[in-house]
């Protein structure tokens, strides 16, 4: 008999059942971000067909210029999840503020935070791009809901993942109990369990860095991508690889299905700012599901899941991936002199 299709819903009741760690209303925002998901890959998949490529006329928080898609995205998501009564507000990369729910609805206990579209800069040379998503529970303690109640380490998660928009369209998360990967059937429009309990091996011969910033990294970095090129008659004793493809969700998913390690460290051509990327809805998301897979993510010093943040677009320098790599990479920080 052909094996049973387990839906994302089947799946989340089923854990619901067997360990407790989604309760209703986490599995009913689940379900809406994964309905979010699937609109916006349909939007995504009908590239210039559908007249959503290029860019608006605006700047994000980042001072980056928006994407339209960022904007189609960023709105998907605040639209599918306002109305549902399991989210306090809303945080993304695409708006300033938090998004609180309207009065109209009624408020529950979640925060949610995203990354609408990340790696934006590729929807329109057709590469992967992603929505990463992070959950974290609203403090009972204060009245009403602000930014501060997001300021919360990593390791407060209650849920992790990403929708990878690529040749397929793959939802990967984890609530704390192992990463599971989901795909979705366009014939039923549904996304089905593809693969659970997903390991990352703990050794790799592959790195994702962007190498034209090079002359800008530190020195443990240098030190470290030094011996990678070196190959198998350098220290390391092996040769390696190196994949690059500019999109976080698409690199980190190839870590997720085969190992590797991915950085993107602090540079000295911001020294202010701790890295590129963002803690709240880039690194810890990506840090929990990698931790789950039994890897590592470091900011080189600290574990980024134990990063208390101070602000809500704070940035993070990640080092993530192959248990080992990552421990040898926190290795070089603390020698350094
Ligand atoms: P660079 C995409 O813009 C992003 O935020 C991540 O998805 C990606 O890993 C990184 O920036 C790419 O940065 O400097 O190589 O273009």
């Amino acid at each position: 008999m052909a094996q049973q299709k387990i839906s994302f819903t089947r799946y989340l009741v089923e854990q619901q059942r067997a360990d407790g760690l989604i309760p209703g209303q986490l599995r009913l925002l689940l379900e809406v971000v994964a309905r979010a998901c699937k609109s916006i890959s349909q939007a995504v998949n009908k590239g210039a067909l559908g007249g959503v490529l290029g860019t608006a006329e605006s700047e994000n928080v980042q001072g980056e210029i928006q994407k339209k898609l960022d904007i189609i995205a960023n709105e998907v998501l605040i639209e599918a999840n306002e109305w549902g009564g399991h989210l306090a507000a809303m945080a993304s990369e695409e708006m300033e503020t938090i998004h609180v729910v309207p009065n109209r609805y009624p408020q529950g206990e979640y925060l949610l935070m995203f990354d609408p579209l990340d790696g934006s800069s590729n929807i329109d040379v057709n590469v992967s791009i992603g929505t990463i998503f992070s959950v974290l529970k609203k403090p009972d303690d204060t009245p009403g809901v602000q930014e501060a109640d997001f300021l919360q380490p990593g390791t407060q998660q209650v849920a992790a993942g990403y929708c990878i928009y690529g040749p397929q369209t793959t939802l990967v998360l984890t609530v704390g109990n192992g990463v599971a990967m989901f795909t979705l059937d366009r014939e039923q429009g549904s996304f089905v369990l593809t693969q659970e309990d997903i390991q990352i091996p703990a050794d790799t011969k592959e790195f994702a860095i962007n190498m034209s910033n090079m002359r800008h990294w530190d020195e443990p970095v240098k030190r470290y991508i030094d011996e990678c090129l070196a190959g198998k008659e350098g220290p390391r004793g092996k040769d390696f690889n190196m994949r690059w493809i500019a999109s976080m969700v698409a690199d980190v998913h190839r870590i997720l299905m085969r190992g590797g390690v991915f950085m993107y460290p602090w540079d000295k051509r911001e020294p202010e700012k701790a890295g590129k990327l963002r803690l709240m809805y880039e690194a810890n998301p990506m840090s929990w599901l990698v931790e789950q897979a039994g890897g590592a993510a470091t900011n080189g010093k600290q574990r980024i899941l134990d990063l208390k943040p101070t602000k809500l677009h704070e940035r993070v320098s990640v080092m993530l991936g192959s248990r080992h790599e990552v421990e040898r990479l926190t290795q070089y920080h603390a020698e350094k002199p």
